[in-house]
């Protein structure tokens, strides 16, 4: 990708898993960048729900993605990733490998299968394993179940390509899109023994070089 751009900022948070798969994919692209990071709660200079951040994304939310080659503020993960394909993937190093219909709508409900279920699912145990200050066993187990159940749908999906990529043909958006969420299963403490694909899949993803070099960017901007 061309020196001169100027660099991108990803507003983010040290451990929430939407920047990572931006992260990811701006490492593919060798999109320049910087790491913003913010603390969830509202202190107006630095939370996610402080004044600050609200006039970047009004939801309060990370990730955020301002560019400013082009003016551009983008929010939710599903659309700052459209974002940067549209405007710095000129050789479709993250869309659909194939060119039929199928394959565009293979590429969008994978997609779209993590931003509205296995993320969300994900979210919600961690919520009620960790944060929910009264517990409550009945939607702790109900957000695990449905979350092995994502598992499941993703191994069957994984065997198609055994364990190499989501999509056959090589690693995509929706790869970097479920990354961060599937590695939170050890947060959610749901095993994946069951499911050989997916961890053979997280395993292998994890250590390409995008995966690696989107993890230590928001580790050094931590530190
Ligand atoms: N649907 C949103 C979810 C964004 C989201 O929930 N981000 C988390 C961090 S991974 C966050 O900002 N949480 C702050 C909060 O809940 O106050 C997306 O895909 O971008």
């Amino acid at each position: 990708m061309s020196s001169n751009i100027k660099p991108l900022v990803l507003h983010a948070h040290t451990t929430g898993p939407n920047p990572i798969k931006i992260a990811i994919a701006l490492e593919k692209l060798k999109v320049p960048y910087e790491v913003k990071l913010w603390e969830f709660g509202d202190d107006p200079k630095n939370g996610l729900k402080g004044a600050k951040f609200l006039a970047v994304n009004e939801n309060g939310r990370v990730p955020a993605l301002e560019d400013p080659n082009t003016g551009v503020v983008s929010w939710e993960s599903g659309a700052v990733m459209n974002y940067i394909r549209r405007k710095y993937d000129t050789e479709n190093k993250l869309g659909p490998q194939g060119k039929s219909e199928q394959d565009l709508v293979d590429f969008e409900k994978w997609e779209y299968f993590l931003l509205t279920t296995l993320g969300p699912m994900t979210g919600q145990t961690n919520w009620y394993r960790h944060y929910n200050e009264v517990k409550n066993e009945d939607a702790l187990n109900r957000y695990a179940a449905q979350t092995h159940r994502c598992y499941q749908v993703l191994e069957g999906q994984l065997k198609k390509t055994n364990g190499e990529s989501i999509l056959p043909g090589g690693y995509t958006a929706v790869d970097a899109h479920y990354e961060p969420w599937v590695r939170q299963h050890a947060y959610a403490q749901l095993s994946l023994d069951d499911y050989p694909m997916v961890s053979k899949w997280l395993k292998t993803y994890g250590e390409t070089d995008e995966v690696k070099a989107a993890y230590k960017k928001i580790q050094d901007a931590t530190s």
